[in-house]
């Protein structure tokens, strides 16, 4: 074992002595662990937190147990379990949330939560049924939280940002890229005034800003053996922005018939009936505390944060790959495409998908 990876885990309050140290899961942005041990509990999550992302990694971490002391306090409160029901942050032994080694690299831990599982996609509308449910549920038990949530990542899903720094990427083309990418980069111009013009009233507060997750695809949430939703997981992109963000973000993640980076495009679709299924379970949630514009908003959210991301990753492309890990030299181009499909699909589906949430909520 990496006597690095032990000696960090050592810094941590964790309970036993460390047995193993071994990689999980294929986050973009994170490299994430789980340590062993011989204690009771004997499993927890390690993560190297990536700090070109998000900055400054303290004040991301003190988001982090902002959220999780609120929903363990209202879980505790409605006879749940708060160790299984929401994530618990296991501080260093100097109390901090956070260690920080000599390469002045963030590492953070917190407690594996046991007998869960992960999906890596909806299988079935009950599966996406019960994730809208989780996500709904999540956004409700944060609804209440009044602390401020210190903004990490500025520009996350806000457009107007993407736009400064899309402009920028493309003027600056340090690669030598943008000539081959013609046509995608038309795919984004063509959309340009929809999409501001959405964000235009999450500016003018016509759409209100609430805690959000905004990083809803399903592998972030652990189910338990019911196929219920557990515990939603991997808080660091929480912030106050529009929860649209979070419907949109798991439509486009869920709905997909193909892989985010599919290479054949005839796989990639928007399944119509996981839709419906996600969003019956979200608005079970989420329908009283939302308003009429958030409402009439929702099936725009999938097309907005699927653009967003086809924008993310044809802007990475462009830019060198600078910030999704990649597999392959064009696997920024492939992500771009296939996600762009997938927007169209979304696109040519759009006044049933308004039909479908028009029809659950009356
Ligand atoms: C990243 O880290 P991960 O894989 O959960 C990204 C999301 C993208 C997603 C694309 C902080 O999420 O915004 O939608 O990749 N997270 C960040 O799959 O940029
Ligand atoms: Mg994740």
């Amino acid at each position: 074992m990496d006597t690095n990876l032990k000696n960090i885990a050592n810094q941590f309050k964790i309970e036993g002595k460390v047995e193993e140290v071994v990689p999980l899961g294929e986050g973009f942005i994170n490299d994430t662990f789980i340590i062993k041990t011989d204690g009771n509990p004997s499993k927890y999550i390690l993560q190297r937190k990536n700090k070109k992302v998000f900055s400054p990694i303290p004040a991301m971490m003190d988001n982090i147990q902002k959220v999780c002391s609120h929903i363990k306090a209202k879980v505790e409160k409605a006879g749940g379990d708060p160790m299984r029901e929401a994530m618990t942050v296991i501080p260093a032994t100097d109390g901090k949330l956070y260690f920080l080694d000599k390469d002045e690299e963030y590492w953070a831990v917190c407690l594996f939560i046991e007998d869960t599982i992960a999906y890596e996609a909806a299988e079935t509308p009950e599966l996406a049924y019960a994730g809208g449910k989780g996500i709904g549920k999540f956004q409700s038990l944060v609804s209440d939280l009044k602390e401020p949530l210190t903004d990490i990542l500025p520009g996350f899903h806000n457009i107007r940002i993407r736009y400064e720094q899309w402009d920028a990427v493309l003027k600056n083309d340090p690669v030598g890229r943008k000539e081959k990418v013609q046509e995608e980069i038309s795919w984004i111009e063509a959309r340009r005034e929809e999409m501001m013009a959405f964000w235009k009233l999450v500016e003018e507060g016509t759409i209100p800003t609430r805690v959000s997750h905004n990083d809803t695809k399903i592998n972030n949430i652990l189910f338990d053996k019911k196929g219920d939703v557990l515990c939603v997981i991997d808080l660091d992109t929480v912030l106050n922005s529009t929860v649209l963000n979070d419907f949109g973000d798991a439509i486009r993640y869920y709905t997909n018939t193909g892989k985010e980076d599919d290479t054949n495009l005839d796989n990639v679709s928007m399944d119509m009936e996981i839709f419906t299924a996600f969003a019956k379970g979200y608005l079970e949630e989420a329908a009283s505390f939302l308003t009429e514009k958030e409402l009439e908003y929702l099936a725009f959210s999938a097309k907005y944060i699927t653009y967003e991301q086809v924008l993310r990753f044809l802007m990475d492309y462009i830019d060198g790959d600078n910030y999704y890990k990649i597999k392959s030299e064009d696997h920024n181009l492939v992500r771009t495409r296939a996600q762009y499909k997938l927007l169209t699909s979304i696109e040519g589906q759009y006044d049933a998908m308004k039909k479908a949430i028009k029809e659950i909520i009356s």
